[in-house]
């Protein structure tokens, strides 16, 4: 029994608001799409119900159209910025209007598979949120890659989870950093601002929230009109990973017509993840849609596709090679950047700190390609970094120090699950 599930426990716990979770108090004071996906797998390991009652109000926020959005503000706060006057998405249940990693599917496959091991029938509960992932996996190709090329594109860096990136550096250059909004941050106030993105990202995340608002919200306008179209390789492995489970799901759940649907699109995805493989870099790179490059920044996205693919001995070999040599000299792992790279900042959020929830994948991935080596490594190191520093939003991978928000959600919903 590793020491501190109770802690965890009790963090999440602290964290509800009512049927759905929080990452954390104050920073982020409503619903988010995937630290909910997240925390309803760490839920599922003791509490199904709640698990279930995660996604379910996770649903809530869905759009007619499929999309569910990166924030369900079920209940007023300000202590947060950009709040539902901001984002004007005039939906039933106030949201934002942008989405974020499709997690959602593989948490449901998960929650199932323990309720049918635990011997009750979840078939009722599971088919009505089965329905609502199969109807977002639609939106994600119908709306994020209208040409069908397999991959799906971000329009905005916060759909990636990730958002200030190196990866988004060149491709947000050319983004305005003028807003119609004024930007008044609410997060530096929590937060010291060395650990947080910088004014500029702010202005430009802005420029891009006015100028999808001014399309009304539209994907048709917005793809057309946005100034940022990144083809991402990182959620684009989670879509596919997710999509196996909703395959697997539809086929348990008697849904044939739909599961011949899912197969196919799944399929278009692995081709085109394993087009992205660069053997000079040995990792997989994104791909940026407005300048027809390749995103060259080496960041944790680039070995995310290990999740949803099996790949041949030589490149998985590669590619944890090149994951171990991230990891040399570190005190804490995964660096979401390349450490010797000039964009890696040790606290400045996504720019080279380790996240919980990232190494969870990155395991995931490891396993599946034969490294479980590599991948009990980052377990282990994954656990030791919170039972040393608690429950922190990530960590400073080069002192191990615990970084950003405290008693955060989906760090302790990871610690329960890695330690299953
Ligand atoms: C923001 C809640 C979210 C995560 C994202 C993370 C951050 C929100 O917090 O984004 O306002 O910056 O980047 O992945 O879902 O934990």
């Amino acid at each position: 029994m590793t020491k501190y599930i109770d802690e965890a426990k009790a963090i999440l716990a602290a964290n509800d608001r009512g049927g759905y979770t929080v990452p954390t108090d104050r920073l982020y004071p409503f619903q988010w799409n995937w630290d909910s996906a997240f925390v309803a797998m760490g839920f599922a390991t003791y509490d199904i119900d709640r698990a279930y009652r995660e996604l379910e109000r996770l649903a809530e926020g869905q759009w007619a159209d499929g999309m569910i959005p990166h924030i369900v503000f079920h209940q007023p706060s300000d202590s947060y910025f950009p709040g539902p006057d901001v984002w004007r998405t005039n939906h039933v249940i106030p949201t934002s209007g942008i989405t974020q990693p499709p997690v959602f599917a593989m948490a449901l496959r998960k929650i199932y598979e323990t309720a049918v091991a635990a011997g009750s029938d979840a078939s009722d509960r599971t088919l009505k949120l089965y329905a609502v992932a199969l109807k977002w996996h639609r939106w994600w190709y119908r709306a994020r890659d209208p040409e069908g090329t397999g991959l799906v594109a971000l329009l905005h860096p916060w759909e990636s989870g990730s958002d200030n990136s190196p990866a988004w550096d060149t491709a947000l250059a050319r983004v305005p950093t003028t807003t119609e909004t004024p930007v008044v941050r609410k997060d530096i106030g929590h937060v010291n601002p060395q650990m947080r993105p910088r004014d500029e990202d702010y202005g430009r995340f802005i420029h891009l929230l006015d100028s999808f608002a001014a399309c009304g919200w539209d994907p048709v306008q917005q793809w057309q009109k946005t100034t940022f179209k990144i083809a991402d390789i990182q959620t684009s492995a989670i879509l596919l990973k997710a999509g196996e489970d909703l395959h697997y799901l539809a086929g348990v759940l008697g849904r044939g017509g739909e599961s011949d649907e899912i197969a196919a699109l799944n399929e278009r995805t692995r081709q085109a993840l394993k087009t992205q493989w660069r053997p000079r870099l040995s990792r997989f790179v994104s791909r940026d849609l407005l300048a027809g490059e390749d995103v060259a920044a080496a960041t944790q996205a680039g070995f995310i596709p290990l999740l949803a693919l099996d790949l041949d001995e030589a490149t998985a070999g590669a590619a944890a090679a090149e994951m171990r040599r991230w990891c040399k000299g570190m005190k804490v792992v995964f660096p979401t950047t390349e450490p010797t790279s000039a964009s890696f900042e040790a606290k400045r959020y996504w720019r080279g700190p380790a996240w919980a929830i990232i190494n969870w994948l990155l395991i995931k991935g490891l396993y599946r390609n034969g490294h479980a080596g590599l991948a009990e490594e980052l377990r282990q190191s994954t656990i030791s970094a919170i039972e040393t520093e608690g429950f922190a939003e990530y960590f400073d991978p080069t002192t191990g120090e615990g970084c950003g928000g405290l008693g955060f959600s989906w760090t302790a919903a990871a610690y329960i699950a890695l330690e299953k």
